[in-house]
């Protein structure tokens, strides 16, 4: 059962497209209690054996008790276990015991989740203002809760088949030539792949909707030559729209006032690559109608997705950020100044200790007003958005705005191709843009850790309505090792988004340019004999508000190892998988929570089954193999390998599992 309470005057924010029209009054403190004094406060006694499912896209656990959590959109690449904020912003979680309850607390500027953290006891929800949609959702078990959920928030976004396979990205290609070297790499190797991304480099000047017409003299042919190769380009776009006279975006956006504007109603200024931007006001519907046709430039040259990036909204320094750092300098050296010219009157000794403290300080709070640049609340503070004509400060829905970026692509691309699924995913995100796009989970780390990160994040995101998910396969950060990017291809073979993606400057990452390609060749092509299945249990999710990936204890809520159990999955009605990461090591401990067949993809092609018991086992698997588990009395579809989705003859079908098994394929040829 979902009920809705209101708190204050909410934001509309369009997460709830199906929840119940009216609010309820009672409330029941047994479900925990609110106060709505200093800001709101939701406070819920936990028992020992509570388990908090959520969160979607956020750091640590599965069950995330033991921390606390912020969501606030950011652009921060460092997602060490300290990290309370990234990038999406999913305020969904399930109090999961003797009783389950689902709860989202829909407001849209920064709200804390204290689950355990100050007091190991308690679960503390607050944010600031008293003005907020709270919906509860009471069920038999939390698997109940995640799916009535779903339902209130609508249906989740499906991509294009080919989004399915597997997709090169790194930023730093530059050139029509180097994207070439690129699909050459792969498919001289014959390593399957579908996608290669564009990052930033191929636009002029990093305006967007541009394409760099010396790097790529002929675009809509070069698109077309790479399209019949069977590998889709896929540009991404930024959020802030450089400001330059002639510029015709920049010039209409400002005409038109759709971008965010000063207090003083002129259009605010932040730097990002292109230098000076303007944010298009994306919460304006007008204005989000306006950027979303934009893409149709990129449309028409044969473009069939897009990646969108920046989009918290990231920003460098704004105007006002660097006029601080310099007031910060100046009043330093001031104060210095002033200290040699009195220096008469204080004796020597003093006045050098003095003098070594503050040049000492100086640094540190240089450095504070300079780090203070970036992504700074105080220019969160700096613009508004038109709201159906009022002014609304951007801070105070700062987590809707990577969320309506991508609606504004959605809702053009319904308008520019309504018969045609475009990819399309977004670095930030809010609840509700589930419906539009997918989401990738940012710059992580070439890290053994970043692995089960990775994992433990696509159950979460699941829950909260995310289906096209993936992370950057062996790490966006730092030089990645052969075997790193080995063991995490392995787990990409599972993810709905399945794209190797590297930062400027790090190790090329591209699979063939490590020794013993095949190993590479072998792993990828596990994925696309898959396709058929996991192609299947997405659309399958996507049409019944279900869950691809789904915690053990979601499937196996009463067995108490099952619930503990963080690294490992289940995935569609069919499997669970169990994907290595560790270095170093041939195999790993594996829990059943049921008797299953353990089925390994052997590099010579073959597939090795066992049927194992219910419990532990250490099974082995190398490095140029992939592991999975089929349930007792499920079998799943297989094809031979392809080059790429079109390619996958759907006549090479065969089952893995147990034999008699039904199994409902879903085919579409989208
Ligand atoms: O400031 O476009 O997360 O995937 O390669 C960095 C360059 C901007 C951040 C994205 C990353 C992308 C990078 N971008």
């Amino acid at each position: 059962m979902v009920k809705k309470y209101i708190f204050g005057a909410p934001f509309e924010t369009d997460a709830v497209v199906c929840g119940p029209e009216e609010c309820s009054r009672e409330y029941d403190a047994q479900n925990g209690t609110i106060t709505t004094e200093n800001g709101f406060c939701f406070h819920y006694e936990l028992n020992d054996t509570d388990v908090i499912y959520g969160l979607g896209e956020a750091n640590r656990g599965i069950n995330k008790r033991g921390y606390i959590y912020v969501s606030d959109c950011s652009d921060d690449p460092d997602h060490s276990e300290d990290k309370t904020s990234l990038y999406g912003a999913h305020n969904f979680i399930i109090i999961s015991g003797a009783r389950n309850i689902g709860l989202f607390f829909d407001y849209p500027a920064a709200i804390t989740f204290d689950i355990g953290y100050t007091k190991q006891s308690v679960l503390e929800v607050s944010c600031e203002r008293a003005d907020l949609y709270l919906y509860l959702i009471t069920g038999d078990s939390a698997y109940d809760v995640a799916k009535q959920f779903r339902k209130i928030i609508g249906k989740s976004y499906i991509p294009p088949k080919y989004a399915f396979g597997f997709g090169q990205s790194r930023w730093g290609y530059k050139t029509a030539e180097d994207i070439e070297n690129v699909a050459k790499g792969y498919r001289e190797n014959k390593i399957p792949l579908d996608m290669i991304y564009m990052d930033i480099d191929y636009m002029q000047d990093y305006k967007d909707f541009t394409v760099n017409s010396e790097r790529f003299p002929h675009f809509p042919e070069f698109v077309k030559k790479m399209r019949s190769e069977n590998v889709r380009l896929i540009p991404i776009i930024d959020a802030g729209i450089k400001i330059e006279e002639g510029y015709d975006v920049y010039e209409e956006g400002a005409e038109k006032g759709y971008f965010c504007k000063r207090e003083d109603g002129t259009d605010f200024a932040a730097a990002v690559w292109p230098g000076w931007t303007h944010f298009p006001d994306v919460l304006n519907p007008d204005a989000r109608a306006w950027f979303g046709a934009k893409y149709e430039r990129l449309i028409s040259q044969g473009i069939e997705g897009f990646w969108n990036d920046m989009n918290e909204p990231a920003i460098f320094y704004s105007k006002e950020g660097i006029d601080t750092l310099n007031e910060t300098i100046k009043e330093y050296a001031d104060y210095l100044k002033n200290k040699e010219k009195s220096g008469e009157d204080t004796p020597a000794d003093g006045l050098f200790d003095e003098l070594m403290d503050n040049a000492r300080a100086l640094p540190s709070r240089v450095k504070g007003a300079f780090e203070n640049l970036q992504n700074s609340p105080d220019d969160y503070r700096r613009f508004y958005h038109n709201v159906n004509g009022k002014m609304i400060r951007h801070d105070l829905v700062h987590n809707l705005y990577g969320f309506n970026m991508t609606r504004a692509a959605a809702e053009a691309f319904e308008k520019i191709a309504p018969d045609k699924r475009i990819l399309l995913f977004s670095r930030s995100s809010y609840i509700g843009m589930h419906r539009y796009g997918g989401v990738w989970t940012g710059d992580n780390k070439s890290w053994w850790s970043h692995i089960l990160l990775n994992l433990k994040m696509m159950p979460s995101l699941n829950m909260c309505g995310f289906l096209y998910t993936g992370a950057d396969l062996g790490g966006f950060g730092c030089n990645t090792t052969r075997d790193l990017l080995l063991r995490w291809l392995a787990l990409g073979v599972f993810t709905p988004l399945m794209r190797n993606h590297a930062a400027l400057g790090t190790r090329n990452q591209e699979c063939y340019r490590f020794e013993n390609v095949d190993d590479f060749h072998h792993i990828i092509s596990v994925r696309y004999r898959l396709i058929p299945y996991l192609y299947s249990e997405y659309m399958k999710a996507a049409q019944n508000d279900d869950l691809y990936f789904k915690p053990l204890g979601f499937v196996y809520p009463d067995d108490k190892i099952a619930i503990q159990t963080e690294d490992q999955l289940m995935l569609g009605n069919e499997i669970m998988i169990a994907p290595v990461y560790t270095q170093n090591v041939s195999g790993r401990c594996v829990y059943l929570p049921e008797e299953m067949m353990f089925a390994k993809f052997c590099p010579d092609g073959s597939i090795y089954t066992q049927v194992l018991d219910k419990g532990h086992h250490y099974v082995e698997i190398a490095l140029n193999e992939v592991g999975l588990f089929i349930k007792k009395g499920k079998r799943i579809p297989l094809v031979d390998v392809a080059q790429s989705v079109e390619e996958i003859d759907m006549s090479t079908l065969t089952w893995l599992g147990y034999e008699g098994a039904e199994y409902e394929l879903i085919e579409d040829d989208m």
